[in-house]
């Protein structure tokens, strides 16, 4: 009797969910170059660059060589078109002659300098079709993260759902969970940012979330964090605007798009306070955007407190 039991890899399962071949492939290549990443985290001597990237931040030797894993990959699998990395300046093109079929954006390593105090990290990948970047994250056909923490996963987000695989010993990811679906509120938050700085709105949400009984879970990671809320199926991750960063911390196109695309199709909610993070009209690939990711009920009490405070403000 042939051995028929579906062994459930990440290229299998993708199949079974009816992903097209090319997407497929795309996914897989961004899981094999993770492994390098993964490895990478626990091999490379931690320190400085020497370099700085677009955002004027010091990279770290890690935070260069895992964009150099990932863009190396990417940009000779025949697969991408275009991409962009939060590590580099511009967007750039397919290292192959041949066209591929999809953009990708990605943060290679998102919270990198939190491998110094033996805290997990991840990447966070976003992916459109065809050759533009700069266009609203509702155009994304899948998003993904790897989170480098006690085990390696990858959170994968496609058109049915999120689904979540686990790097076993031997460099396979197989399905840990499937289908994610978030509830309508949860009881643990991210706050995010500098309290000091807050709007009233935002600090009025915090304190309403803590009088609550949320419960306060921040590791400093955006991908931990929201990992978090994700896996305990409810709860919010923000980070806020802030005074003097009316924009806040994070990044639409590497950050809030690809996250907001997996909350969303998990079944939560994604805005920047006002609206949908999903539907905001990028200006530019290193364009800010404040986040409230998570539970539907959550994320619809920080707009409301948010255009409270606000409203209150003009009446002044
Ligand atoms: P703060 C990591 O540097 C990061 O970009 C996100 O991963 C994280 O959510 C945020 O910044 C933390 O920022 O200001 O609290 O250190």
């Amino acid at each position: 009797m042939p051995f028929n039991k579906k062994i459930r890899t990440l290229r299998a399962f993708l199949f079974e969910q009816g992903v097209e071949g090319t997407l497929r492939g795309l996914i897989c290549e961004i899981a094999e170059a993770s492994k390098y990443v993964d490895y990478a985290i626990k091999m490379t001597e931690l320190g400085f660059a020497g370099t700085t990237n677009v955002f004027g931040e010091k990279q770290l030797a890690l935070d260069v060589l895992s964009d150099e894993l990932i863009s190396s990959r990417l940009g000779n699998c025949g697969l991408v078109v275009n991409m962009a990395s939060e590590e580099q300046q511009n967007i750039f093109s397919s290292f192959l002659n041949e066209p591929g079929e999809y953009s990708v954006c990605f943060d290679p390593l998102d919270g990198s300098s939190l491998v110094d105090v033996n805290l997990a990290v991840g990447t966070i990948v976003s992916i459109y079709p065809g050759e533009d970047l700069v266009r609203p994250g509702r155009e994304q056909v899948a998003a993904l993260f790897v989170l480098y923490g006690p085990r390696t996963t990858m959170v994968v987000g496609i058109q049915n759902g999120v689904h979540e695989f686990t790097l076993n010993p031997l460099g396979s990811y197989t399905l840990s969970r499937e289908n994610i679906r978030m509830e309508e509120s949860g009881k643990i938050y991210s706050p995010g940012g500098d309290s000091r700085k807050y709007s009233p709105g935002h600090a009025a949400l915090i304190e309403s979330l803590k009088n609550g009984g949320h419960k306060l879970r921040y590791s400093g990671g955006m991908v931990p964090d929201i990992n978090h809320v994700l896996m305990k199926r409810g709860g919010l991750f923000t980070y806020p605007a802030l005074e003097g960063s009316p924009r806040g911390k994070l990044r639409l196109m590497f950050e809030a798009n690809p996250m907001a695309f997996i909350l969303e199709k998990a079944g939560g909610a994604a805005s920047e306070g006002t609206m949908r993070i999903l539907d905001v009209e990028p200006e530019s690939i290193q364009d800010r955007c404040p986040v409230y990711l998570g539970s539907k009920k959550e994320v619809a009490l920080a707009e409301k407190m948010l255009k409270k405070s606000a409203s209150e403000k003009k009446a002044e």
